[in-house]
């Protein structure tokens, strides 16, 4: 019982008021009711937390990055300290030999008991190469850590869909990893992915033990089964067809919708909308600029980043990633969304007429 969630902390100075309140936090993140509650003080108290190991490829360590400034700190902190996190070449304290051992240790110790976290991916062309650890390819030591683990999770773009490294022309033939390996693997993309969502998904995996539900890119459907378009703030100036032209534009300013300046958010399916990004403060549509739908299979390649799309499959909220797909389509003509424009005169009118109201105030 030494090594449960709750020893653990208790160890660290944590009262058990902290700790119910963790467990509360983790159950919410981890999609889980009220009821669920109960289901994770049981799990943090009895079980021993299984291991973990975080692989780097090819990648820009962002989403470690992302994962390290997840909003909910007793979470992260317990986590990261209660976590047997055995191997992770930029979180663990130990290096070289040492380090190697942890690798190996937990591989033979642990087997079919770990959960293998992968950021970033893996090369294949000429042998490959383009990617060496310890002299050993990233594609060896995919396939030699996968064998034995519980769970697979592909942690960003690069590892779900290859990322910027498969862009065309992809000269390091770089894969991503449920290419390369013959077991399931929860896809957990975004460039980097939000925090609260990895820690809901390793949650996840900690307290019941189970692979998420996902859709059919192997993406948990919590989080990526709507697009950001659906819960966009912006949206009510979408559908009243009012639009930023430019950046720096009068309707930029008044936090109209980024469509017309590229916004991908229509086809893009991730929780941005609605977890957002710093504990929620923002996210990038928030901030002014458009979603590149950083979330998307190959999404570097979907055509220019300023280009607006020039339509989508699919009006409505209920429109999911298994049932449309993801076809971007894209042009150089400057038409928008007609049945926007068409259809929401009214709405239009009234929105301007708020818009016209503010500006007077200000
Ligand atoms: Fe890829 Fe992770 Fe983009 Fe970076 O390391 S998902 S390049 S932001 O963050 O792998
Ligand atoms: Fe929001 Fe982009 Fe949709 Fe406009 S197009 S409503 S900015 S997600
Ligand atoms: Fe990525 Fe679009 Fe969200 S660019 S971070 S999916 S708003």
């Amino acid at each position: 019982m030494s090594n449960t969630v709750w020893k653990s902390m208790q160890q660290k100075g944590y009262s058990r008021r902290q700790f119910l309140q963790f467990c509360g936090t983790a159950a919410a993140i981890a999609g889980l009711q009220q009821s669920g509650v109960a289901q994770v003080v049981s799990a943090f108290e009895k079980k021993e937390k299984p291991p973990i190991v975080w692989l780097h490829f090819q990648e820009c360590t962002g989403c470690s990055e992302s994962f390290i400034r997840a909003s909910h700190p007793i979470v992260a902190d317990a986590l990261l300290d209660v976590i047997n996190l055995n191997y992770s070449e930029t979180l663990m304290a130990p290096s070289g030999f040492q380090a190697e051992k942890s690798l190996t240790d937990t591989i033979r110790d642990h087997k079919g008991k770990y959960i293998l976290l992968v950021e970033g991916a893996v090369p294949t062309k000429d042998n490959g190469v383009y990617c060496m650890v310890r002299g050993k390819t990233a594609e060896s030591i995919l396939q030699e850590v996968a064998a034995d683990a519980a769970a697979v999770v592909a942690w960003g773009a690069c590892a779900s869909f290859g990322g910027v490294q498969a862009a065309k022309p992809n000269p390091t033939g770089a894969q991503a990893i449920s290419k390369l390996i013959n077991k399931p693997v929860i896809n957990v993309p975004g460039c980097p992915p939000i925090a609260d969502v990895m820690m809901s998904v390793v949650t996840h995996l900690l307290v019941l033990g189970q692979i998420p539900k996902l859709d059919s890119l192997g993406r948990p459907k919590e989080f990526y089964g709507r697009r950001v378009h659906d819960t966009c703030y912006r949206r009510p100036n979408y559908d009243a067809g009012l639009f930023v032209e430019s950046f720096d534009d009068e309707n930029a300013k008044k936090g109209y919708c980024l469509y017309k300046v590229g916004c991908k958010g229509p086809v893009t399916y991730n929780a941005c909308s609605v977890v957002g990004w710093n504990e929620g403060t923002s996210s990038p549509v928030k901030s002014g600029h458009p979603c590149i739908g950083c979330s998307e299979p190959g999404f570097w390649d979907n055509g220019p980043l300023y280009q607006h799309l020039a339509s989508f499959p699919g009006f409505g909220i209920e429109s999911t990633a298994d049932t449309i797909g993801t076809a971007v389509g894209l042009t150089t003509i400057a038409g928008v969304a007609a049945h926007a424009v068409v259809t929401n005169i009214r709405k239009h009118k009234v929105i301007a007429e708020v818009h016209a109201e503010d500006m007077k105030e200000s």
